[in-house]
């Protein structure tokens, strides 16, 4: 009997030396400490040895489990060991590689100018004001001076969604609004941002652009909004976006809300207005519309005329885009393509 129990000892010993893995010490542990292994079944028929045998084997076959035991929970933590081991040395890090560079976004062309006409016009004290994509006729068109019949409102020109409702042509339908809104009727100093829509589609128009449209009003009696404001306010936004020597020229012009009206040119940023291919030689690239605001514009909103005086204005944001940064096609503004947009990042860590 204690043969047998030294030699169920000594294959149990060898068999712990050769396992390998966890699942393969799970099964050694049943296989010698288990209710079914040889070793229990012993202990359970201690009650057909003799009186002096019984406890003689009885300790003896609890000492070799506790012994096995004892090897299985040694082996337990080497082969723990051993599987950290392995995973650290698989998982080394060569600190002395180089690292993988994060691709970082930039901000779009279109936003940067975004965010620098906001914020020259907001430290002049104007408010950003925003308004619906869809608009009703009424304040795209006739409360801005174009009454029904006027060519601008041509069904072709516009894309309407019923007969009352349409995409917005232009923001200044936002300045309306903010007129309105105002029953108090205090000085109005805004812009406008945002995108505007138009059924044109050939090779120089988009059917959708960005615009910027400022509005100042004021009361006559003490602030007098003239031309000279329109005119100084425009040459403080040119000069920001497009270099300090710009020189602003007014040509005379016709919009429907505003009178007088004129379209704002600026010399030419590239040749600086001697005359080069961008400018065709004139010297002169045109770039806003504007005007003191339409007396029936400012009675359509709620500001007698006789009472309060404003101007206003109007810019493609696309446009200035293009001449801010040199882009020579507006469709690299919405194609998306990464490589276009990531020039600007040095741009970023230069201003
Ligand atoms: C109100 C009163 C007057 C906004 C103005 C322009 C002149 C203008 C265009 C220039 C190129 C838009 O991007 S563009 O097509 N805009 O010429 N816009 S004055 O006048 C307003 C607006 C709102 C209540």
């Amino acid at each position: 009997m204690e043969d047998k129990i030294n030699e169920i000892k000594k294959a149990a010993e060898k068999e712990l030396e050769q396992v390998k893995s966890s699942n393969e010490l799970k099964e050694l542990k049943i296989k010698y400490l288990g209710k079914k292994s040889e070793l229990s079944e012993m202990l359970k028929s201690l009650g057909k040895l003799s009186k002096e045998e019984r406890p003689k084997i009885g300790a003896l076959v609890n000492e070799v489990k506790k012994e096995i035991e004892e090897k299985i929970n040694a082996t337990e933590e080497k082969i723990r060991e051993q599987v950290i081991k392995e995973k650290l040395e698989k998982e080394k890090i060569d600190i002395t590689l180089p690292g993988t560079k994060i691709k970082r976004g930039s901000k779009h062309p279109l936003n940067r100018v975004i965010e620098e006409i906001e914020d020259l016009f907001v430290s002049m004290g104007y408010d950003v004001v925003e308004g619906p994509e869809l608009e009703t006729d009424e304040f795209c068109f006739e409360r801005l001076n174009l009454p029904e019949g006027h060519p601008a409102r041509d069904m072709q020109d516009s894309f309407y969604i019923t007969d009352e409702y349409l995409l917005r042509t232009q923001t200044s339908a936002v300045q309306a609004r903010a007129m309105v809104a105002n029953k108090e009727k205090t000085p109005i100093r805004i812009i406008t941002l945002g995108k505007t829509y138009r059924r044109e589609d050939d090779a120089t128009h988009s059917h959708q652009f960005n615009q910027i449209e400022g509005l100042v009003v004021d009361r006559k009696d003490t602030v007098n909004i003239s031309l000279a404001d329109l005119k100084g306010t425009l040459e403080v936004f040119m000069r920001k976006m497009l270099g300090e020597k710009t020189e602003l020229r007014f040509r005379p012009s016709y919009f429907p809300f505003t009178e007088p009206s004129y379209e704002v040119d600026v010399t030419c940023f590239k040749c600086g207005g001697k005359g080069c291919p961008l400018c065709k030689h004139t010297g002169w690239i045109e770039v806003l519309g504007s005007g003191m605001v339409h007396p029936n514009v400012l009675k359509m909103n709620g500001y007698d005329p006789e009472i309060y005086s404003g101007f206003a204005f109007g810019t493609g944001i696309d446009r200035l885009a293009m001449f801010k940064y040199g882009i020579t096609d507006m469709r690299y503004l919405y194609t998306n393509d990464i490589k276009f947009l990531s020039q600007f990042d040095r741009m970023d860590i230069e201003n």
